[in-house]
C-alpha cells in the first residue's frame, strides 16, 4: 500500500471527503481527524439530514449541518451555495455547541446563495411519504427534513436564498408566492387523509394550510442573527486558496444516495460525489487535489431501495445482527435503524468511477472482530450473466445476485490498533483482498470512533 494523503499537508493542497456507500461510513470522524493540517472546512450538499457523530476525549457529537470541523478551534468552517439552509436547524445546532463551549459564529461563514428550507418544506416531504404508503408504494424512507422539495424549489427557481433574509421585501414577496403554491398542493392532498407532522411543524399548520405569517416573522427575527455570518464564501474560499491555506470538503449522505449515480429513486437529492465539491462550493475543480473515499468495513443503509448484499440483521447471533450490534447501526438524526450487510467490491467500484477516489479509509474495522466467516461480493449474477460492478438504478439493482468470495475472520480485537503491522493477519488480508477487488488503494484505517485510534498507511 502506498500513500499520497499525507502530502496533502502540504501547502495549498485540498482534499475532499465522500461517502463511497449509502453514507454513515464514519466520515465526521476524519474529516475531524484530517482537519489538523486544514484552514477551513467545507460543506458543499445536503442539509440537515445529514448526521456526524464526532467522539473527541470520550464526549460524543453529532452534527447536522456544521462542518465537523468545527471541533477544532481556530478552523474556519463554511457551508457552500450547494446547501440546503434550515436557519431554524443551524441556529439550534449553534447554540447547543455554544453551550458545550465551542466557539462557533466567529468562525462559520454560511453562502449567500443556499437555498431555504422552510416549515412547509418538511410537511410536503412528510405528506408526500404519507401518501406513498396509503398508495401502497415504497417509501423512500427520507429523513423528513424537507430536503426533496428544498431542492425541487431550487431547481424549478423559486426558492428563497439566504441573500433573501437580508431584504424583508423581497423576501415577504416571495415567500408569498411559494406558500400559495404549497397550499394549493396541500389542499388537494391533506383531504385525503391525516398526517402526523409532529410537534414542530404545528405552529405553521392551520387545518393543512401553512401560516405565511408564522414562517414569515420567524424567518425575520433570525435574519438578525444570520446576518453577520452570511458570505460570499466562493469569494472567501478562492482567497483562502491563493494564500496557501488548505482546505476539506466534507461531503455527507454517500455515493449510492446521490441524485444521478445512486439507487434512483431511492436516493438524496443532490449530487453526494467529490466532483460537486466544486459547483456546491464555488471552486474551480482544479481546486479539488486529492479525493479520500470513506467506506465502512461492511454495508449499512437507512431507508428503502435495494441493497445486494443485505443480511438478516435482526435474528440474533447471526453476521448482520453482529454488525447492527457492534456497529450500533442507528441513524444519528432519525434514530432508526440501519439495514446491515456483507462489503460490496462491485458497488465500491461503481463509487471509486464516479467520485475519482485517490484513497480508501476504512472505517469500524473493528466491528468485524469476533467473526469467524466473512464474504466479500465480487459482482452480480444478472439475467443470467456475470457483472463485475454495480448497475445503474434501482430496478436493475434490486435484480442483482451477489456473488462471494469468502475470506477467514479473526478472533484478535482490533479496537483501537494505530499500527498497521499490529493488526491481525487476517484482517490485513481483508483489507489487501478490499485494494485488489476494487482497486483503490487503502490510505487509512479507523479502528474505532476516537479521534486517535486511526491508522495512516506509510
Ligand atoms: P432525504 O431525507 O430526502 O435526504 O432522504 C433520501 C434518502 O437519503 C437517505 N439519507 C441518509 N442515509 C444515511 N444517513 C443519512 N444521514 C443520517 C445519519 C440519517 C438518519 O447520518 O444517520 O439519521 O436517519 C442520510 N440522510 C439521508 C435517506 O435514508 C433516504 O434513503
Ligand atoms: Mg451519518
Amino acid at each position: 500500500m502506498s500513500n499520497n494523503l499525507a502530502g496533502q499537508a502540504a501547502k495549498g493542497r485540498n482534499v475532499v471527503v465522500v461517502g463511497t456507500q449509502w453514507g454513515d461510513e464514519g466520515k465526521g470522524k476524519l474529516v475531524d481527524w484530517l482537519t489538523e493540517s486544514a484552514n477551513g472546512v467545507v460543506r458543499f450538499q445536503g442539509g440537515h439530514n445529514a448526521g456526524h457523530t464526532l467522539v473527541i476525549n470520550g464526549v460524543k457529537t453529532a452534527l447536522h449541518l456544521i462542518p465537523s470541523g468545527i471541533m477544532r478551534p481556530g478552523v474556519k468552517c463554511y457551508i457552500g451555495n450547494g446547501v440546503v439552509l434550515s436557519v431554524t436547524k443551524l441556529l439550534e445546532e449553534i447554540a447547543g455547541l455554544e453551550k458545550a463551549g465551542v466557539e462557533v459564529r466567529s468562525r462559520l461563514r454560511v453562502s449567500e446563495a443556499c437555498p431555504l428550507i422552510l416549515p412547509f418544506h418538511a410537511v410536503l416531504d412528510i405528506a408526500r411519504e404519507a401518501a406513498k404508503t396509503r398508495a401502497g408504494a415504497e417509501k423512500i424512507g427520507t429523513t423528513g427534513r424537507g430536503i426533496g422539495p428544498a431542492y425541487e424549489d431550487k431547481i424549478a427557481r423559486r426558492a428563497l436564498r439566504v441573500q433573501d433574509l437580508k431584504h424583508p421585501e423581497r423576501f415577504a414577496a416571495k415567500l408569498r408566492e411559494l406558500i400559495e403554491l404549497y397550499n394549493h398542493i396541500l389542499s388537494s392532498w391533506l383531504h385525503a387523509a391525516e398526517v402526523d407532522f409532529g410537534d414542530a411543524l404545528k405552529p405553521y399548520l392551520v387545518n393543512g394550510q401553512v401560516q405565511y405569517d408564522a414562517v414569515y416573522a420567524e424567518a425575520m427575527q433570525q435574519a438578525e442573527v444570520m446576518k453577520p455570518m452570511i458570505a460570499d464564501v466562493s469569494r472567501e474560499l478562492n482567497e483562502v486558496h491563493k494564500q496557501g491555506g488548505n482546505l476539506l470538503f466534507e461531503g455527507a449522505q454517500g455515493t449510492l444516495l446521490d441524485v444521478d449515480h445512486g439507487t434512483y429513486p431511492f436516493v438524496t437529492s443532490s449530487n453526494c460525489v467529490a466532483g460537486n465539491a466544486a459547483a456546491g462550493a464555488g471552486v474551480g475543480p482544479g481546486m479539488l487535489h486529492y479525493v479520500l473515499g470513506i467506506t465502512k468495513a461492511y454495508c449499512t443503509r437507512v431507508g428503502g431501495g435495494p441493497f445486494p448484499t443485505e443480511l438478516d440483521w435482526e435474528t440474533e447471533g447471526t453476521p448482520g445482527w453482529h454488525m447492527a450490534t457492534v456497529g450500533a447501526e442507528k441513524g444519528v438524526t432519525t434514530g432508526r435503524n440501519r439495514r446491515c450487510g456483507w462489503f460490496d467490491a462491485a458497488l465500491l467500484k461503481r463509487s471509486a468511477q464516479v467520485n475519482g477516489l485517490s484513497g480508501l479509509c476504512i472505517t469500524k474495522l473493528d466491528v468485524l472482530d469476533g467473526l469467524t466467516e466473512l464474504q466479500l461480493c465480487v459482482g452480480y449474477e444478472l439475467d443470467g450473466e456475470q457483472i463485475d460492478i454495480l448497475p445503474l438504478g434501482a430496478d436493475d439493482i434490486a435484480r442483482c445476485k451477489p456473488v462471494y468470495e469468502t475470506l477467514p475472520g479473526w478472533s484478535d480485537t482490533t479496537v483501537g490498533v494505530t499500527e498497521y503491522d499490529k493488526l491481525p493477519e487476517q484482517a490485513r488480508k481483508y483489507l489487501q483482498r478490499i485494494e485488489e477487488t476494487t482497486g483503490v488503494p487503502v490510505h487509512v484505517i479507523s479502528t474505532s470512533p476516537d479521534r486517535d485510534h486511526t491508522i495512516m498507511m506509510r
